[in-house]
């Protein structure tokens, strides 16, 4: 039965109203998208983090790098996570980029190390595939050590890296060369989705950095561009990236009971930048902008300004031309998006 996903009607049928309103409407958001498309994020976990090495190699000596591990005490057992930690030689706190990449190393085609750094940012690198391997292989990494529902709402793979992070994140609140007030994730294509679900999800999260996400990321599912990714394709090669439940709404999109703008909107009243490739055809620019566009009321009923009003918008999308990558400028958009609304209270 189709079903109109309206972002401000509480499942009780009633609005919301106010910004009173709003984080319960939140929540029943997030629970949707958990129970019929990514599966429930795990409660958190304890952690530690220690750090193996250091050095000053990058960057001609402005570069600090710590190879760190961290130890994450999951309900099953131990699991430890590789990760490293880069960062401009500055005095203070600095923003932190949790960047959840596709390469181990620093030097990649998705990074532009130098750049970064020299505007001021941290990064902590998490290779996605340290978390656990990207195929159905419920047991592997972390998954291993992590209970998994089987009522057709136990997390998917997106989950699970996302979750990973907000665990890399509750290490590096704790150290003193970290600005909390500006912690930012950023991701691209299945690692944009998992970013957009990890800053709907991470209060702590300011800045979600959403990159060529796609279907089943920011991308609006609903008549979308039929050249492009649909649940029925996303579904059949990466069936593991989501919780069971999902597989429902193969060539049913139009009677899910959400659609891709609750993700976007689950980050109110924080930051969403989200970016495509104008040749992306297979993520959709123009479903991911429209994402941005229906979630924006959200803020609006905050009393916020939304999507694309300027400078205090909360939410901004950005179209470069070109193909689907994590580039330079989108980096840049991302970067100049969160240095003005640094000082920004939220
Ligand atoms: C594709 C997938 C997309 C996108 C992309 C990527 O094969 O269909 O949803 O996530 O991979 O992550 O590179």
């Amino acid at each position: 039965m189709a079903f109109d996903p309206v972002l401000l009607k509480r499942n009780d049928g009633a609005m919301v109203k106010c910004a009173g309103d709003w984080e319960a409407r939140r929540a029943e958001l997030l629970d949707v998208l958990s129970r019929e498309e990514y599966g429930y994020m795990p409660k958190a976990a304890p952690v530690e983090c220690e750090t193996l090495s250091k050095n000053n190699d990058h960057y001609g000596g402005h570069g600090l790098a710590e190879e760190m591990a961290l130890t994450i005490h999951a309900p099953l057992g131990d699991y430890r996570l590789p990760l490293t930690l880069i960062k401009p030689d500055l005095p203070g706190r600095l923003p932190l980029f949790l960047f959840l990449s596709f390469e181990k190393e620093l030097y990649q085609k998705y990074f532009p190390l130098q750049e970064v750094l020299s505007r001021g940012y941290a990064v902590a690198l998490i290779h996605y595939k340290s978390v656990s391997s990207d195929d159905g292989d419920m047991q592997n990494g972390l998954a291993a050590v992590m209970p998994r529902s089987q009522d057709g709402t136990g997390w998917g793979k997106l989950t699970l890296w996302a979750w990973a992070a907000s665990r890399v994140l509750d290490a590096m609140l704790l150290r003193p060369d970290v600005d909390a007030n500006n912690i930012a994730v950023i991701g691209h294509s299945r690692l944009g989705k998992t970013a957009l679900w990890c800053g709907a999800n991470d209060e702590r999260i300011r800045f979600v950095c959403v990159n060529d996400s796609g279907a089943s990321g920011a991308a609006y599912a609903r008549g979308k561009d039929p050249r492009g990714e649909n649940v029925r394709i996303i579904t059949h090669h990466f069936p593991f990236w989501f919780c069971e439940n999902y597989q429902a709404y193969v060539d049913r999109e139009n009677d899910m009971p959400f659609d891709q703008h609750y993700a976007v909107a689950a980050c109110c009243p924080r930051f969403v930048a989200v970016s495509s490739a104008s040749e992306d055809y297979w993520a959709g620019p123009e479903s991911e902008k429209k994402s941005c566009e229906k979630a924006s009321e959200a803020w609006e009923i905050c009393g916020l300004k939304g999507f694309d009003a300027g400078a205090d918008a909360r939410v901004s999308y950005n179209l470069r031309d070109g193909i689907h990558f994590l580039s330079l400028e989108d980096w840049r958009f991302y970067m100049d998006f969160i240095d003005e609304r640094r000082g920004v209270s939220w």
